[in-house]
């Protein structure tokens, strides 16, 4: 198996470290955290690491547990070996950017506390020159509201990874209009669409991080 390989079924299996017992099969084996410093080790691009190691893994634990093979505590598990991954990639994203871009406030939406795909693209967007003021998850619109009344230049990004708390977005962008406030905004997650974004008067949409970074420069109107 390629060390990619290797990668994606430890994050499916929820294996995150030499140190982990669960699963109780792979206890003692190497697991993402060295997997991933290896894999960096040997020079390979981060974007392969992410493409072809972590991110796909997450979509095979989605649909082991659509299919009722794992439960929610095999999913937090896959979910921390995930993040032991990503802590790795990330000053590798960050290296060599001094410029600021502009500003972006994002956070999960209210009832929602997925976070994974929201950090990567925190990771991305720091990573291409922005600064983050990372609101985290769960977020109340009122807490969007602050943050934009003190930034007004700001970009507003949101993520929502369920078909009932993606509905919050829509409260958000209408607070904020309410207030006055005409921070662009730009969302994403896995039911979003384009075509949902529109309908709710978000500026923006992407449909992975490195959208995010794409659509951050056009709201800006910096060339790509
Ligand atoms: Co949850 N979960 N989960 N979960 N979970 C999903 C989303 C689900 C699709 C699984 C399934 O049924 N196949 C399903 C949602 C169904 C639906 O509503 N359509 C689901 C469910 C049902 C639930 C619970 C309700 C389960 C329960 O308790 N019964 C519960 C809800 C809790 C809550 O939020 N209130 C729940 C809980 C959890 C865990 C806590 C166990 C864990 C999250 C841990 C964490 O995030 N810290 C978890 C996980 C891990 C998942 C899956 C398996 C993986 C999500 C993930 O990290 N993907 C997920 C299944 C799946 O997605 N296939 C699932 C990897 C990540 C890199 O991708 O997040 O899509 P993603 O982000 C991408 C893009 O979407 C985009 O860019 C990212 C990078 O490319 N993007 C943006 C995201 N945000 C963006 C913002 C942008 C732009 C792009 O601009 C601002």
């Amino acid at each position: 198996m390629s060390l990619l390989e290797s990668i994606k079924t430890c994050v499916v299996q929820g294996h995150i470290d030499a140190t982990s017992k669960f699963p109780k099969e792979m206890e003692g084996k190497e697991g993402v955290r060295e997997l991933t410093q290896k894999a960096i080790d040997e020079g390979m691009a981060v974007e392969d690491i992410l493409t072809q190691g972590l991110i796909p893994a997450m979509s095979i634990v989605g649909q082991r547990y659509e299919r009722n093979e794992i439960f929610v505590p095999e999913m937090l598990f896959s979910a921390k070996a995930m993040k032991s991954g990503l802590e790795l990639v990330k000053p590798l994203l960050l290296e060599g950017h001094d410029l600021i871009l502009g500003k972006v406030i994002i956070g999960t939406v209210q009832g929602d506390l997925h976070d994974i795909g929201k950090n990567l693209v925190c990771m991305m967007l720091e990573g291409a020159g922005f600064e983050i003021e990372d609101l985290g998850i769960n977020v109340m619109p009122q807490k969007f509201l602050y943050a934009a009344q003190k930034n007004p230049n700001a970009l507003i990004g949101m993520s929502a990874l369920l078909t009932v708390t993606m509905k919050n977005m829509k409260g958000v962008i209408d607070l904020l209009r309410a207030n006055g406030l005409d921070n662009k905004i730009f969302i994403g997650g896995a039911p979003v669409t384009p075509g949902f974004a529109e309908e709710i008067g978000a500026e923006g949409y992407a449909k992975n991080a490195n959208q995010a970074v794409r659509e951050a420069k056009r709201l800006l109107g910096i060339a790509a």
